[in-house]
């Protein structure tokens, strides 16, 4: 027995972070200002907003830890008066590890969301997260499954997000949430190469990530620009995803039963409604409907069909927690 919630708590997140896109991390400001928690009030619900999150603690900690002095100096040191450098642009008090950039930045970032998550979750709550880019979905899975740990995930997609720093073309952190919370291989050569002396956080970035999301408890919805190590990824590990193509082929009321019936029939505690985490990168829907996402990719959802998943997935009564990421 699963109690829907009955009270959402919008988790804003205008972090960009994850991708070097300017703009990303406007999508929680304008969604609020649009009217999205009255929106929500006259569907029925009681809605707890109290502010965006701006992580500015996280970016005054890393950028005036004491041994950022031996990084590269940038021209204008950041003291507490003078704001550092937007989370889009490369810091110099979080330099790459790798390609990988900002690693020091999401990793925080990530942390801090999952614990606002699994604290709203355990309340009984819908934590609501508005990003931002994908990569806070680390954060928010990890916060939905430490409330609940049978619950499984569907991921609405143009892309697999499921890089890891080995297969990663591009460094972008956004590409990769899902192999950090499946803890594949890959990530962690990458991190074991790396000297705690190297950070100014003395911290291995991305060390507090439990790897707790099954290969085979998530779905995706709506895939399209899928990198080839991407694709080898999802074969070898057989990781169950409907592309357009499949949307195409059997409609989307088909495709989300079949997402729903294979989370389910992986259920490990099946007395009970499997509890489900979405997470929606906008950029499913087709460019015409959503223009305004980092990366537009032909081909994708309609506006209805883009709805349906949502409405389908919340009339199961098992939804306990929700992305909408703005922004790629
Ligand atoms: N797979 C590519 C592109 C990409 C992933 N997610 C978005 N773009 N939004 C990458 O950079 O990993
Ligand atoms: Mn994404
Ligand atoms: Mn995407």
């Amino acid at each position: 027995f699963l109690k829907a919630p009955k009270t959402a708590s919008i988790v804003g997140c205008p972090f960009s972070g994850g991708q070097p896109k300017l703009g990303v991390d406007k999508g929680p400001i304008h969604l609020v200002e649009a009217g999205l928690v009255n929106q929500l009030e006259e569907l029925g619900w009681n809605v707890k907003f109290d502010g965006h999150h701006q992580f500015e603690d996280i970016k005054f900690t890393l950028s005036s830890s004491s041994v950022n002095s031996k990084l590269p100096i940038a021209s204008t040191e950041p003291t507490a008066s003078t704001p550092v450098a937007t989370d889009s642009t490369s810091n110099h008090w979080d330099p790459p590890i790798g390609i990988l950039k900002n690693p020091r930045l999401v990793s925080r970032v990530c942390e801090e969301v999952a614990k606002v998550v699994s604290g709203h979750a355990k309340k009984g709550e819908l934590p609501v997260t508005l990003g931002g880019d994908h990569s806070l979905a680390m954060g928010t899975i990890s916060g939905t499954l430490d409330a609940h740990p049978d619950a499984g995930v569907i991921w609405v997609d143009a892309h697999a997000d499921i890089n890891t720093a080995a297969t990663t073309e591009s460094g972008n952190i956004h590409g990769m949430p899902v192999s950090f919370l499946m803890g594949l291989d890959g990530n962690h050569q990458a991190f074991s190469d790396f000297k705690n002396s190297d950070s100014p956080s003395s911290e291995t970035p991305f060390a507090w990530i439990k790897p707790v999301l099954k290969t085979s408890s998530i779905v995706y919805i709506g895939l399209r620009d899928v990198d080839a190590g991407e694709k080898k990824i999802l074969k070898e590990n057989r990781i169950k995803a409907f592309s357009m193509h499949d949307v195409d082929r059997h409609g989307i009321g088909k495709v989300v039963e079949m997402a729903l019936n294979y989370l389910n029939a992986n259920n490990a505690n099946p007395d009970k409604l499997r509890p489900i985490h979405l997470s929606f990168d906008v950029d499913a829907l087709d460019p015409s409907v959503a223009p305004s996402t980092g990366t537009p990719v032909r081909g994708g959802l309609t506006f209805r069909e883009g709805h349906y998943i949502c409405e389908r997935i919340w009339e199961t009564g098992a939804l306990v927690g929700l992305d909408l990421m703005v922004s790629s």
